[in-house]
């Protein structure tokens, strides 16, 4: 269990912008208050943060609003609700139920969306989700391991639309870009802030039935450490806001195009925002 005074753990998931967003929050940390910061990156899931968090391994990180709604809260979507509803319910359940702290969001949005190559979609006529479903019988699906086991993955979304796909793989999220680029995978589940649908010129289909929620980013954090650390909210809360869904997809591009540390990304970035020296 770590300690609440003096030392904050800071985690985040195993893909490319969960990196990037676990060095900003600790170089922020650092850089703005007395407390020591352990870093703990690419730890796993969301499941496995999850765990980390509710048992004290870990005090802070980046969760998405549609991913504690869902898959951990398991709260049933309404596609009426505005992302502020979703953000509000979830931070009230995580509050009552884990005496987690939802902060300000970050400011952007990264939800999942089928993708697929160009030549392929034109040659389909593909442009929505519903669209896709009288071929996906001669089409391969990827994803990665976790899309299969969550609420908001897998099996609702072949229900939703009644998709029946030719087969299915599991694939690390940082490699299915290039793989369905390459076309050994037809459908991927693409993270709208990768700057390697772009590169690559995938296309992002429509989910027209309104299946995914909304993901918007949210650093999370012990009620606990909060409580024990005067001022932490506040000082934690002026990074509400500094991103947008361009300059987030700008981020991870860094790394995954250009090959930067995203540790050396996210202290740059705090650097021209003025939020450390
Ligand atoms: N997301 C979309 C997922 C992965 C991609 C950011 C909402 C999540 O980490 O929950």
């Amino acid at each position: 269990t770590s300690d609440t005074k003096g030392k904050i753990v800071i985690s985040g998931k195993k893909f490319t912008e969960q990196v990037i967003l676990t060095h900003l929050l600790a170089e922020y940390v650092k850089a703005n208050t007395d407390l020591g910061v352990d870093v703990k990156d690419s730890l796993g899931g969301a499941f496995m943060l999850q765990q980390a968090i509710e048992n004290g391994d870990v005090d802070m990180y980046v969760e998405y609003t549609g991913t504690g709604y869902l898959n951990i809260l398991k709260q049933p979507y309404d596609p009426a609700k505005t992302p502020e509803q979703i953000y509000n319910e979830t931070k009230k359940l995580y509050k009552e139920k884990y005496n987690i702290a939802w902060l300000k969001p970050l400011g952007f949005n990264n939800t999942y969306a089928l993708a697929m190559r160009r030549d392929l979609a034109e040659k389909l006529g593909v442009k929505t989700y519903s669209d896709l479903v009288k071929h996906s019988s001669s089409l391969t699906f990827g994803s990665d391991a976790e899309f299969f086991e969550r609420s908001d993955g897998y099996d609702g979304l072949v229900d939703t639309y009644g998709f029946h796909f030719k087969k299915t793989v599991n694939i690390d999220p940082d490699l299915q870009y290039e793989a369905a680029k390459n076309g050994e995978i037809d459908i991927i589940t693409a993270y709208t802030t990768d700057a390697r649908i772009k590169k690559y010129d995938l296309v992002v289909l429509e989910d027209d039935k309104h299946y995914f929620p909304p993901y918007h980013a949210v650093p999370i954090i012990r009620q606990e450490v909060l409580n024990a650390n005067r001022g932490l909210e506040e000082k934690l809360n002026k990074l509400a806001s500094v991103l947008t869904d361009e300059k987030m997809m700008e981020l991870n591009g860094e790394v995954n195009l250009e090959g930067k540390h995203p540790r050396e990304v996210a202290i740059d970035f705090l650097k021209a925002e003025g939020l450390i020296d």
